[in-house]
């Protein structure tokens, strides 16, 4: 879609051009993404089609409680997950938006997601081509913690953890190599609180965003999914991407209804 002509571009969504010129007003957007941002790239989303694994439910195994009862069988859908991820590659939207957060300053991700994609994006040789306007730092936050992180259940240690798990006995399971106790996924589960920094920090840019793009979410997980609403609060236009339906559809100010590996790419660039 880079070489996409502008005639092209101009077919492809009447309100994409609209949606260009809202974005190019703003000086600070916040941009939310979720599972569907990384749907192109083989991650399953978590109430799409083809559900997220076998049989359960993301919010019957992503709890501590279900950790507490069944540490075998969690770490065996972590690592299922860490495994898949690690064979999938960013799609042209994580890379649009990486570039675009390194030529605008102003520009701030909040991401629901916990595979590494937004990261191996920024990360990217093509990507850091594009100048950077100002440090990442803050502009990059992650809500739900990270799939290549580990955390032990007793101690304060944590680290990134990418070695595959064995999950196949409890006593395979891996431990804290500090106090020996079990390690749990870095992610938060469902009943936890949001890494209060990241939180914040996302509110905050929220209740100045001239604009918020929001990409691949459903709305349906809080307090991650207020974030487009505290942007609205203060003003902002809202622009949604996503083929299906979302909680947003309603408040939405454009909804461009369709892939964010065809439509990111053709909002952000050129
Ligand atoms: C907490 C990490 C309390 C783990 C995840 C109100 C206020 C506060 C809390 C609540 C509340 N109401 C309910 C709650 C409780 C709960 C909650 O929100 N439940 C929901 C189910 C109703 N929230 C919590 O428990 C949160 N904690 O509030 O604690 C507290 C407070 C103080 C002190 C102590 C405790 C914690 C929530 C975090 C849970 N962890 N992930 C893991 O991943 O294993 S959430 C999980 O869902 C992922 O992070 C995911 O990103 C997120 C949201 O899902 P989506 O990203 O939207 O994915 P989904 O599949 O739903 O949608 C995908 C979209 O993509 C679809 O729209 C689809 O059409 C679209 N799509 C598909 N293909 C494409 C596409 N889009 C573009 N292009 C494509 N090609
Ligand atoms: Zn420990």
């Amino acid at each position: 879609s880079r070489g996409m002509s502008r005639r092209r571009r101009a077919v492809l969504h009447p309100d994409l051009k609209r949606a260009r010129s809202l974005l190019a007003a703003a000086a600070r957007v916040v941009v939310l993404t979720g599972a569907g941002v990384s749907a192109e790239s083989g991650v399953p989303t978590f109430r799409g089609p083809g559900g997220l694994w076998k049989q359960f439910r993301p919010e019957e195994l992503a709890t501590p409680e279900a950790f507490a009862r069944d540490p075998r069988l969690v770490w065996e859908w972590y690592g299922w997950r860490r495994e898949l991820v690690a064979g999938c590659r960013p799609n042209p939207a994580h890379l649009a938006i990486a570039r675009w957060m390194r030529a605008h300053s102003g520009v701030t991700l909040v991401t629901q997601n916990v595979d590494d994609l937004h990261e191996r994006a920024a990360d990217d040789p093509a990507v850091a081509l594009t100048p950077l306007a100002a440090p990442l730092g803050d502009r990059f936050l992650k809500l739900h913690g990270s799939l290549f992180r580990s955390k032990c259940t007793r101690c304060a240690y944590a680290a990134e953890h990418r070695e595959p798990v064995d999950a196949s006995s409890a006593d395979t399971l891996p431990r804290c190599p500090s106090c020996g106790a079990l390690l749990r996924p870095d992610v938060v589960w469902f009943g936890e609180m949001l890494p209060p920094g990241a939180t914040q920090a996302a509110f905050a840019a929220a209740a100045r965003a001239q604009a918020c793009l929001v990409v691949g979410t459903k709305g349906a997980v809080y307090p991650a999914g207020g974030v487009a609403h505290e942007a609205q609060r203060a003003g902002a236009p809202l622009i949604v991407v996503d083929p299906g339906e979302t909680d947003y559809d309603a408040m939405a100010d454009l909804k461009l209804a369709g892939a964010a590996g065809e439509i990111v790419p053709a909002l952000l660039e050129g």
